[in-house]
């Protein structure tokens, strides 16, 4: 026997109400609003070519941005969660046959709602684990959850005018006005409307508070589901270890050089020599684009200083390559504006103490407003491209 398909007539829920739905979707909106206004501010400061310079102030500029693109994501969960159950029903609908103005409105409404219900769900998954650090997938986490984020934005953006008549009309009445509801909606359950949207803000506040603390340092008690407890060596988690990046004793041992090289010029400095030089300390944070961050205290050479060293000009651009033999955050761009920042920073100390090793010990860069991903560890050489 063929399981029932079920009709919408079946779902009873005075819950299952467009008044309800409306009210979870406006923060559903603002919540996927500001995720993708943030995603995009953190793809292009990934960017090796900035046609504009991504700006090196504020310097807690991309902790925050990141801290708001992983909050808002999360507390998008139990949003969407809510907002689909309310909804769902309408999945069972028929199709109008015949008007064909009808078709085309119904049939471009329902494309749309499967589309961004699809890239939707895909962003927050794909975010959600990403900000786990557990990526069970081959593809470029960065370029697809970019190119999702256009789809589902486009998709919301036809949802919302498709649906503006409704909207605006359940959100100036009451939220138990029944006008819009389906007929079969009455049976009342041991939850109200009103019970149903204050458990859904609570559930969303919670899912904020809970991994929150990967940035707020206050929060990071209770944080229960943070992935970072904010503990490392030196006060700072760590990425990636050395052992993991296949960092060896020997390579940054006695033998440690850090090549500088501008044309057909190079300088080679033993970390010695780096550290005669003149020694700078600048508060930074590392924020990491799966959401955490932390605030250290750096010491070392301006990067602008090692420049004039060998005689590059300003607004050069700097590429710097990691002695980690492979991996996709081995080499990494450093643009002019960056270079020339007094506060960018070829650390050697963090904390008053040598770099630990999984900090990036011989040395490492620290740049501010800068994603941490950028940051990179255990340099080898520094390259001003010509
Ligand atoms: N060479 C190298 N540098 C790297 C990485 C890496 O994998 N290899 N990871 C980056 C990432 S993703 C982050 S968030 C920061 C973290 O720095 P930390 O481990 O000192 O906290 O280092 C960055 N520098
Ligand atoms: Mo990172």
């Amino acid at each position: 026997m063929k399981p029932p398909i079920p009709k919408p007539e079946h779902f009873t829920s005075a819950l299952r109400s467009p008044a309800v739905a409306a009210r979870v979707g406006v923060w559903l909106g603002i919540c996927f609003g500001i995720c993708f206004i943030t995603g995009l501010i953190s793809h292009y400061a990934q960017e090796v070519s900035q046609p504009i310079a991504f700006p090196t102030t504020p310097a807690w500029g991309y902790r925050l941005n990141q801290g708001l693109h992983v909050a808002t994501g999360t507390a998008a969960i139990p949003l969407l969660v809510v907002k689909l159950w309310t909804v769902y029903p309408r999945l069972f609908e028929g199709f109008p046959l015949g008007n064909a103005r009808k078709m085309l409105v119904v049939g471009l409404e329902r494309a749309s709602i499967a589309v961004l219900v699809a890239a939707g769900t895909f962003q927050l998954v794909t975010g959600l684990l990403n900000s786990a650090q557990w990526y069970p997938w081959t593809f470029s986490f960065r370029s697809t959850h970019y190119a999702l984020a256009w789809i589902a934005i486009g998709a919301l953006g036809v949802h919302i005018a498709i649906k503006l008549p409704i909207i605006r009309d359940v959100l100036l009445g009451d939220v138990d006005d029944v006008k819009h509801d389906r007929p079969s909606a009455t049976q009342e359950g041991a939850l109200s409307r009103r019970g149903l949207l204050r458990t859904t803000w609570v559930a969303a506040g919670v899912a904020v508070v809970a991994t929150a603390g990967a940035t707020v340092p206050l929060l990071r008690k209770v944080s229960v589901l943070g992935v970072r407890s904010g503990e490392g060596p030196q006060g700072i988690p760590i990425n990636k270890s050395a052992q993991a990046a296949r960092i060896t004793d020997g390579m940054v041992g006695a033998g440690y050089r850090l090549k500088v090289m501008a044309g057909d010029v190079e300088m080679s400095f033993t970390r010695d020599e780096l550290l005669a030089m003149p020694q700078r300390t600048e508060t930074l944070p590392i924020a990491c684009v799966e959401g955490w961050s932390a605030s250290g205290e750096w010491t070392g050479v301006r990067i602008r200083d090692l420049l004039d060293a060998i005689g590059a000009p300003a607004g050069s651009e700097v590429v710097a390559r990691s002695l980690q033999p492979s991996g996709l955050f081995r080499v990494t761009t450093l643009q002019a504006n960056f270079v020339d920042d007094d506060r960018t920073l070829l650390a050697l100390q963090l904390a008053g103490q040598d770099l630990d090793i999984d900090h990036g010990f011989p040395c490492r860069l620290i740049a501010p407003n800068r994603p941490g991903v950028l940051q990179t560890k255990w340099l080898e050489a520094l390259e001003v491209r010509t």
